[in-house]
């Protein structure tokens, strides 16, 4: 599909008159909020929700023909961007052939042996449709193989939605300011501990209250679900320490990580391998598919081996899996994350450069092929520094880089990506427009607002 020389800009106003307003409209008479997850409803930065309707490469394009840089590259599925004709041609040459047989196929064990190779601590793996039954899944494992029912998570981290990870959960509920999920019971919550993200402290605290009953400890290995949010140096380390000390296992989720950080995640980064492993979004190229992972004497427990039991009839699709294949077989060559990490750090610095230029305050970061900023002066370590962030601000900003051509998360609480479709063109583009952005915010200011004000 050809692309415009130069992409059409939009305006917020035209927005709510446009193709997407009208979907909306039809949407919300069908669906609760007219979204299949929450955030995409636009509920935290106001304003019509853009309903997308084709992409390629770095670029995503609503049903208006607008189109826009994407940094959301569907919450970091898209590592090699939108429709790379390696995977179009994989997923539809296996579509050709049939879409699913409920049934092993030879491409489960390819995808497996390109993670098994990638990852050291993995030899192993079990596919699922989605990161939250990865986790689920994970921890089900862990709770059987320990004989111990407590979780610890961190409070801002997002594991998907099963009753047990919706306690002071990040992602869409930090978006929408919930505490908790309604549903979710007392009971099904009571075996969740929570500590603060990077405080070794809070963790050895309850492990020398609760150790002896603790299953495991999950944790995103970098939190990409509150915003991006890097781990302090010792902190992985230390999880690692205190889980062996008492016995529990670790648990890093890398749905996000996976693939994105290094090729082989986040753990071969910070040289931290955990118990058991969660992939999702990158290992399906951008098809339904997710896996836990982690060593042959844990794995063995899974049915139909062992006594855990797990299930899927999506489980390890044809499509999902072609489309993984195609997409770790791009990212074979290690170095290719050297080149995209750099990309992330010249995002983090360009808007920096316009924040200052603009004298908004703001902390920014980057690690592979994430980055991310709060609008802030506070530095950013855990969920209750994150909320300093001024979320008002951040949807105004969000909307005004829209009117330039550049699609970032509409959540202060999520993370940016980057593809390696992603260019020096995509840069320039990205640079102007966050400088228009930064400009126009400290041009116009918005009541201050934080999070915390919305609850
Ligand atoms: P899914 O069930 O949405 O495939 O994966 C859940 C999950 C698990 N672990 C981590 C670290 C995750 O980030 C996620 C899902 N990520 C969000 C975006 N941050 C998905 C987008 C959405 O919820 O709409």
């Amino acid at each position: 599909m050809a692309r415009r020389e130069t992409l059409t800009h939009t305006s917020r106003a035209s927005r709510d008159m446009s193709r997407s307003a009208t979907l909306f409209e039809r949407a919300q008479r069908l669906m609760p909020g007219g979204v299949s997850s929450p955030v995409r409803a636009f509920g935290a930065v106001d304003g019509t929700p853009l309903f997308m309707q084709r992409g390629f490469g770095p670029y995503v394009a609503d049903t208006d023909d607008n189109e826009y840089v994407d940094y959301v590259l569907s919450w970091g599925a898209l590592i090699l961007g939108h429709a790379h004709p390696d995977v179009v041609d994989a997923v539809t040459r296996q579509a050709a052939l049939g879409t699913t047989f409920g049934a092993p196929i030879e491409a489960e064990a390819e995808l497996a042996e390109l993670i098994v190779r990638a990852m050291p601590a993995v030899e192993m793996v079990r596919f699922v449709s989605s990161g939250t039954e990865a986790v689920m899944s994970a921890v089900r494992l862990a709770r059987a193989a320990t004989g111990r029912s407590k979780l610890l998570k961190f409070a801002g981290c997002y594991h998907g939605h099963a009753d047990a990870f919706l306690v002071q959960a990040g992602s869409g509920m930090a978006t929408l300011a919930l505490p908790d999920s309604a549903g979710v019971t007392a009971r099904a919550a009571a075996d969740t501990l929570v500590a603060p993200y990077n405080s070794l402290t809070a963790v050895e605290a309850l492990f020398a209250e609760y150790g002896a009953s603790i299953a495991a400890v999950v944790v995103e290995p970098v939190a990409a679900n509150m915003g991006l949010v890097l781990p302090e140096p010792g902190f992985l380390p230390g999880l690692r320490a205190v889980t062996q000390q008492y016995g529990a296992l670790l648990i890093f989720d890398e749905v996000v990580t996976g693939f994105r950080v290094s090729l082989g995640g986040a753990q071969q980064h910070v040289g931290v391998f955990p118990d058991l492993t969660c992939l999702g979004k990158v290992i399906g190229g951008g098809l339904p598919a997710a896996a836990y992972a982690g060593p042959e004497a844990l794995m063995r427990l899974v049915a139909p081996t062992g006594p855990v039991y797990q299930a899927g009839t999506l489980s390890g699709n044809p499509l999902a899996m072609a489309a993984g294949i195609a997409t770790l077989r791009a990212l074979a060559a290690p170095e290719c994350f050297a080149q995209l990490g750099e990309r992330s750090r010249v995002l983090a610095q360009v808007v920096r450069d316009a924040a200052a230029a603009a004298n908004v305050p703001l902390q920014a970061n980057s690690l592979g092929g994430l980055w991310g900023f709060f609008l802030t002066q506070t530095r950013v370590v855990d969920y209750t520094s994150a909320r300093t962030t001024d979320a008002a601000r951040f949807a105004q900003l969000f909307h005004a880089l829209l009117d330039e051509g550049v699609y970032l998360a509409p959540s202060p609480f999520e993370a940016a990506f980057v593809s390696f479709a992603h260019d020096d063109r995509t840069l320039d583009r990205t640079r102007r427009a966050m400088m228009q952005a930064f400009d126009h915010i400290a041009r116009h200011p918005v009541g201050a607002r934080q999070s915390d004000k919305r609850r």
